[in-house]
């Protein structure tokens, strides 16, 4: 696109102030603006800055909120042959080679404070094994066990990809085949200021910020990530967040439940550790199953509580979930991933009019993401089953505090405890907790 072109653009958009430098920029300058420029959907620019930015959206909260059915974790009676059933299902899936891995990674991970990639992270007790590495050798076993190489895709952003990359090279992709990892970049999101205008980080390029994990679902498409998925006949991608490493990247029971039921869209859940705990919320809203974030659902809401003084929304979203490639091609059709938008008030340095660097100490500007559950309403048959907090969710997001490295590692050690246990073994306890610091490999017992 011609410079005439791109102003015209950016003009009709509302936005031409983003090319206030531009004819004082040297050529590189003004290919790196450019490049940034075009990258942006030009035709809803102005719409997101109305919309989104200058003026507040109204969170529109469904209007018929009831309790989400689950499929429990102790199948009892009722669910015991459909499990089996399920579990067979998923072995077959996976021995069959139509299950991949799908990993996003592309976050900032400003919270823990951590310099990197958070898939970097060294989170393991003994061997300080990073996040990454934890996967990678869960996959390994799954892989060997099943007698498929699982494909594994992992999402960066423009933020970390080199670092990313850089890290599994330097550690020989941790015995994984490189020719099944595809790592692919997510989209990124302008931040604007309060008065709806793109912010320059740069005289020669724009403030920006992953577009959020619902960018996934459209990245996968524009990186061709969908293609290879395609084109390896994989049917299914088991989907999980960077920070938990107690998560089974594969599940055979929950990948069969979600095949044979035909959901589109399936999601894990925990019950939450109290009402306001900061997790998505699973209802069915206006008859669809759908995600409400903690900072949507009113508090009124959040702590009612049933006859027996349990909480009638007790399903946490712990942000694993199984997805058909189908519905993602579907997603996708037309070119256009139709998930709403999130805003948040961040602070973000730029550049003023007069070309000087502006730290902010408050909120200066609108950041947009989009989220993937939000793409749960749009899936037929999305189902919701219950996992346990102690076996499966223990994410590090805070350098201190509650989901900590602290915390995380304290969640691994119970865990490798019950394990033992379950298998025979007395592990010596001091009050109440293991006596012991303890790991096991990935590699050695595989998660179900
Ligand atoms: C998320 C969920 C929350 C709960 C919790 C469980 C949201 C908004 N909230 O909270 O409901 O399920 O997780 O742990 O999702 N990421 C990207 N690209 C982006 C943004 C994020 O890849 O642009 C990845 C990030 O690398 C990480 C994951 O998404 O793997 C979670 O992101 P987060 O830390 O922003 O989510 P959080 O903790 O607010």
């Amino acid at each position: 696109m011609d410079a005439a072109t791109l102003r015209e653009n950016l003009k009709r958009a509302g936005q031409e102030n983003a090319l206030r430098f531009y004819e004082k920029l040297s050529p590189q300058g003004r290919q790196k603006l450019g490049e940034q420029l075009q990258a942006q959907d030009f035709s809803v620019l102005g719409e997101l800055a109305r919309d989104y930015v200058i003026h507040k959206p109204q969170v529109a909260i469904p209007k018929d909120i009831k309790p989400v059915p689950i499929y429990p974790r102790d199948p009892g009676d009722k669910y015991r042959q459909l499990y089996q059933n399920a579990r067979q299902r998923g072995i077959e899936l996976l021995k069959g080679g139509k299950i991949a891995a799908f990993l996003v990674a592309g976050g900032q991970g400003t919270r823990l404070g951590y310099d990197g990639p958070k898939g970097e992270f060294p989170v393991t007790p003994i061997k300080n094994k990073p996040l990454f590495q934890v996967f990678a050798e869960q996959l390994l076993a799954w892989s060997r066990d099943s007698g498929k190489s699982i494909p594994w895709y992992i999402m960066t952003s423009d933020v970390n990809d080199a670092p990313t990359r850089s890290f599994f090279r330097q550690h020989n992709f941790f015995g994984y085949p490189p020719a099944d990892i595809f790592f692919f970049q997510q989209g990124m999101m302008p931040a604007f200021s309060m008065d709806g205008q793109l912010l320059l980080a740069e005289k020669d390029s724009l403030a920006l910020s992953p577009d959020g994990h619902g960018g996934s679902l459209r990245a996968l498409d524009r990186s061709g990530a969908l293609a290879d998925l395609r084109k390896r006949g994989i049917e299914h991608l088991s989907y999980f967040q960077v920070d938990n490493p107690l998560v089974h990247c594969i599940d055979p029971l929950f990948l069969g439940l979600h095949d044979l039921t035909g959901s589109e869209m399936s999601s894990k859940t925990i019950p939450k550790a109290g009402p306001l705990e900061k997790v998505g919320n699973f209802v069915t809203g206006d008859g669809v199953v759908q995600v409400i974030e903690y900072s949507d659902l009113p508090d009124a809401l959040a702590k009612e509580t049933n006859s027996d003084g349990t909480l009638r929304f007790n399903a946490g979203s712990i942000a694993i979930h199984a997805l058909r490639v189908d519905f993602i091609d579907r997603l996708n059709h037309g070119g256009q991933l139709k998930l709403p938008w999130h805003r948040a008030e961040k602070k973000v340095s730029y550049v003023d009019d007069t070309g000087n660097p502006v730290k902010p100490d408050k909120p200066n500007a609108v950041k947009l993401e989009q989220f993937v559950f939000d793409a749960i309403p749009l899936a037929k048959n999305a189902i919701v089953y219950e996992t346990d907090r102690a076996e499966e969710f223990s994410p590090v997001k805070n350098a201190e505090g509650s989901d900590s490295p602290a915390t995380c590692k304290r969640d691994q050690i119970r865990r490798a405890a019950r394990w033992l246990r379950d298998a025979g073994v007395a592990v010596p306890e001091r009050n109440g907790e293991p006596d012991a610091t303890l790991e096991i490999s990935p590699l050695y017992a595989t998660t179900e």
